[in-house]
């Protein structure tokens, strides 16, 4: 059998070529080494000796590969490739507990992904369903499904174990059109960075304290990051020598360099571990025009509020006097805060790159000003020529109220009293293959027992919740309405922002309200028309968030707020449908649990 492979391997790609798709293929090696993204030296995970790691450039309809090599020696790894659906391939999302164990030291994993829509050949599945390798399975398997669209746009990727993304593991997806399509605005240069908020602590000294009995919080970052690139302040008290140098180059602020009169699209990605952040250019406007890989009706902003998770698309024309450089600064936001603004340096050719701007930073949108936040939510909605029109009415609503608890001493987050913990068998293939002893049956409720007196502006008269990793199970192709219902903190008078990210799909944001969700009123004012689709949602302090989605994607989807800490205590959920409909799964996700029987000798 395997002298067949070159063969199918040929006949594969040249059915991709008919359908004018093509292989990027990424060869990647994973390792720690000692970085000082912010002048001070710590261990920052590297793709490629890169921090954040490389783009990856692909178009509409070809097939992604990446081949990661985990040489972190001592340490698993997973990455998720956040913002593509992968219909088809629900094994490659990269989730760990979800869609694959993690990839232990030394292995070299394949991660193999369509960016869009492939011609469905049925004459392939013929021809390879026979044949038994594990590239073979993974085409004839892929091919079974119609692939649905996704928009060209910007996505992310990054690590999806424990805390490891704070760690410095993670990049910049960039979907382009097909070759002769244009996007509904015009521009002479295309530009990427990821906003990022930085901690000295380990991923693992974090993590330790999050579980530990007293909890020990995070605390603020100690900066934010421009394309990996901030500033710590080498003079600050307690720093052992050795350990800070404002002068070493890889902590020289982020440069981005403009012709005076032309026009840049700006594609802005947030990854941050904890942080709400803003994003200003001095004296410049953004003109937003994407969001999560979807086209906008364009508005615009002086300043751009993003959370973990998000992608926006800004054009900014370089028209302003072009003898000086500008300020570009990046400020936390959302909680009151010690973290100093990050920033960079908007560079008008020909000035010296490096040449400071003469005026003074400017200092940023107020931490609390939670009204400038939610007017910029609700400006967010489809363009017009782009809309994907919404269900008009939906088959369930899950009404996911956050609140953080305590179990057992500890401090959590949860959903509905119920705080979430990842299996150790990955869901995907305990669905698959009916293991379903390895996580607790009995489903999370739709809505928690009391919600209608559920006061959300004060702090719960019984905190405690248990923890469970259950999920929900969705009927295949109906339509599901979330709604994020935020409430008060363990602390009067205390309410967070949340980003929430699904995984495998985009939603309609439907609506944004203030205070409790009213289960009868507040639908009749949802947005029906011309909602935004989205991947990533803010659920601000002390109000609701309402998303639909249609259940079309066979697979088990991770739901969670991206906030690092926030996932790690419990702030997640998880969605299964149509499991029957996934091909056979790969054995690379499994060898961990209940898994490892499945593993091929
Ligand atoms: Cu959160």
């Amino acid at each position: 059998m395997k002298n067949l492979q070159p063969l199918i391997y040929v006949l594969l790609l040249s059915v991709l070529c008919l359908a004018e798709a093509r292989i990027r293929h990424y060869r990647w090696e994973v390792k720690y080494e000692f970085k000082s993204p912010d002048c001070y030296r710590k261990l920052v995970i590297t793709i490629n000796g890169r921090s954040p790691g490389p783009t990856i450039r692909a178009q509409q309809g070809d097939t992604v590969i990446v081949d990661l090599k985990n040489s972190l020696l001592t340490e698993n790894v997973a990455i998720h490739w956040h913002g593509i659906r992968q219909i088809g391939s629900p094994w490659a999302d990269g989730t760990e507990g979800v869609s694959q164990c993690p990839i232990l030291p030394g292995d070299t994993f394949r991660y193999m992904f369509v960016v869009d829509r492939v011609k469905n050949t049925k004459s392939v599945i013929l021809l390879t369903t026979s044949l038994f390798s594990e590239f073979v399975d993974f085409y004839a398997s892929m091919f079974l499904f119609e692939f649905v669209i996704i928009n060209a746009g910007t996505y992310l990727y990054h690590a999806h174990y424990g805390m490891q993304r704070e760690a410095g593991l993670y990049g910049s997806i960039r979907v382009a059109l097909p070759t002769g399509e244009a996007e509904p605005f015009s521009y002479d240069y295309d530009r990427s960075i990821i906003l990022n908020d930085w901690y000295h602590k380990s991923t693992y000294e974090q993590a330790a304290g999050l579980s530990s009995i007293p909890f020990v919080w995070v605390g603020d970052p100690q900066s934010l990051l421009i394309q990996g690139r901030g500033r710590f302040n080498c003079s600050t008290p307690g720093i052992a020598t050795g350990f800070c140098n404002a002068t070493n180059p890889e902590c020289s602020p982020y440069v981005f360099t403009v012709v005076p009169g032309k026009t840049y699209r700006l594609r802005i990605g947030s990854l941050t571990a904890l942080a709400a952040l803003s994003f200003e250019i001095e004296g410049h406007n953004m003109t937003v025009v994407e969001a999560d890989g979807h086209y906008v009706e364009p508005f615009v902003v002086n300043n751009l509020f993003i959370y973990s998770g998000e992608t926006y698309s800004v054009l900014i024309t370089a028209n302003q006097d072009p003898s000086r450089n500008y300020w570009t600064v990046t400020k936390m936001v959302s909680r009151n805060n010690t973290t100093p603004n990050g920033l960079a340096i908007f560079n008008y050719y020909p000035n010296h790159p490096t040449k400071s701007p003469p005026t003074v930073p400017p200092s940023g949108p107020f931490w609390n000003d939670i009204e400038a936040r939610v007017n910029q939510s609700l400006a967010i909605k489809s363009h017009p020529n782009y809309i994907h029109p919404v269900p008009q009415t939906s088959d369930r609503v899950i009404i996911l109220l956050n609140t953080q608890n305590r179990i057992n001493g500890s401090v959590k987050w949860s959903i509905n009293n119920v705080s979430f913990t990842l299996p150790h068998t990955p869901y995907l293939v305990s669905l698959k293959e009916n293991l379903l002893h390895t996580f607790e049956q009995a489903p999370p409720p739709d809505v928690i027992n009391g919600y209608d007196n559920y006061d959300i502006n004060a702090v719960a008269p019984n905190v405690n919740a248990t923890s469970s990793n259950s999920l929900y199970r969705l009927k295949f192709n109906t339509t599901v309405d979330i709604i994020l219902q935020n409430a008060n903190t363990l602390n009067v008078n205390n309410s967070e922002t949340h980003p929430w990210h699904l995984h495998g799909h985009d939603f309609w944001v439907v609506g944004y309200g203030r205070g409790k969700f009213n289960v009868s009123e507040d639908p009749k004012r949802y947005n029906l028309v011309n909602p935004i689709m989205k991947n990533t949602v803010p659920v601000h302090p002390y109000g609701w968030t309402a998303l639909r989605f249609i259940a079309d994607n066979p697979g088990v989807w991770a739901f969670h707020c991206h906030i690092e800490s926030h996932f790690f205590m419990g702030m997640g959920a998880v969605f299964e449908e149509g499991i029957d409909k996934v091909a056979n799964l790969p054995s690379s996700i499994m060898g961990c649990g209940d898994s490892k029987r499945f593993v091929k000798p």
